[in-house]
């Protein structure tokens, strides 16, 4: 089931299409101005997903990289410290937002090839009073870890960091873009992975296929900062229920999905596992990313296998020098893998 115009797109899971209830749901969908707070689509959406993460309340904003933002926004003053890791995508792909509009200082400690810190790294990660020194305030855990092959991170490590930073009056913001997937992946729930964090962010546009928006979850209070500095960055959407009622299938409908692509990343990690020249590049897939690389000493060309699979109307992401990430999601089905993986096959032996 490749997209209406028979593309298979692997790049992300962010390329999904809404499906035909999410459309029909967008079509007669209640609205009002939500900066009045007066949009009954967005405000269930609100309710329901705070419900979903188990916090107080929830703010709908227009992508993942908003609701970080505003979160580190949210938590941090000018000056202050953000502890997070160098895979994170806030650090690697969210454009610098938190220093160029927050003047948060971002403190890097290496990302393990599993997607957690290391905790002794994360524990000499916090600086003792000392004139010299920024005031720490924030660490960010992502879960899925994208760049670490989709990593789930596990509730014990999730405990584990709490019990380090909140001790130290440190809070802790879960990059939650995928959290569904990983709630899948460890057979928990949402709110079960980040009953421990003060704050969570999770993307309804991604594997959920709503056209647009995140949540970012926590307190009453913080909540209420956090609608505060949306508006600040432009962000307060008035009749946003229209994109709030697909936001709700999302919630309600897709994320019991999300099973179904981590089989196929399997089932797609094995087949192209048995290719020669392709190397799997992060292990094993946990939830919906394959990564891979084509072998140093294979004469295949990264440009070459891109449009090799673009003749055959299948986009694939570059995610280095010779490494590619594949993400699977709602609208590629079993077909798809195989007619993938004997297009990269036939590629490849050429
Ligand atoms: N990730 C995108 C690209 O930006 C890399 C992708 O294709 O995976 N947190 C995480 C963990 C993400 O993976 C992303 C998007 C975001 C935040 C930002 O979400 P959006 O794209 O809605 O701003």
């Amino acid at each position: 089931m490749a997209f209406q115009n028979g593309i298979i797109d692997f790049r992300s899971d962010t390329v999904t299409h809404p499906t035909k209830e999410m459309r029909e749901s967008m079509a007669s969908a209640e609205v009002g101005d939500d900066v009045y707070g007066e949009d009954p689509t967005v405000n269930a959406l609100e309710q329901r997903s705070a419900e979903k993460l188990g916090k107080e309340a929830a703010l709908f904003t227009a992508s993942g990289t908003m609701g970080n933002l505003i979160a580190v926004l949210a938590h941090c003053g000018r000056g202050d410290e953000a502890i997070m890791g160098t895979e994170g995508h806030t650090f690697l792909h969210e454009v610098g937002g938190i220093s160029a509009l927050g003047g948060v200082f971002p403190h890097l400690i290496p990302s393990k090839p599993d997607g957690t810190m290391d905790l002794n790294d994360v524990r000499n990660a916090i600086r003792e009073e000392d004139i010299h020194h920024p005031e720490t305030r924030l660490f960010i855990v992502e879960n899925t870890q994208n760049s670490c092959g989709g990593t789930p991170i596990s509730l014990d490590y999730m405990q584990s960091i709490s019990a380090i930073f909140h001790p130290a009056g440190i809070r802790l913001h879960v990059d939650g873009a995928r959290i569904f997937n990983a709630a899948v992946a460890l057979k928990t729930s949402a709110k079960e992975l980040v009953k421990n964090a003060d704050s969570v962010m999770f993307c309804l546009s991604k594997g959920l296929c709503a056209p647009v928006g995140s949540m970012l979850g926590g307190s009453r209070e913080f909540i209420s900062r956090a609608r505060k500095i949306r508006k600040q960055l432009g962000g307060g959407m008035r009749q946003a229920g229209i994109v709030a009622a697909a936001g709700l299938i999302a919630l309600e409908k897709m994320t019991t999905k999300l099973n179904k692509d981590h089989e196929r990343a399997k089932l797609f990690a094995r087949g192209l596992f048995d290719i020669d020249g392709i190397v799997l590049d992060k292990g094993e897939p946990k939830t919906n990313m394959v990564y891979i690389q084509i072998a140093d000493d294979h004469p295949m060309e990264p440009e070459k296998l891109i449009k090799l699979c673009k003749d055959k109307q299948i986009l694939i992401g570059q995610s280095g020098p010779r490494h590619f990430r594949f993400v699977t999601h709602f609208w590629i089905a079993d077909e798809d893998i195989d007619k993938t993986i004997s297009v990269i096959n036939n590629a490849m032996a050429d």
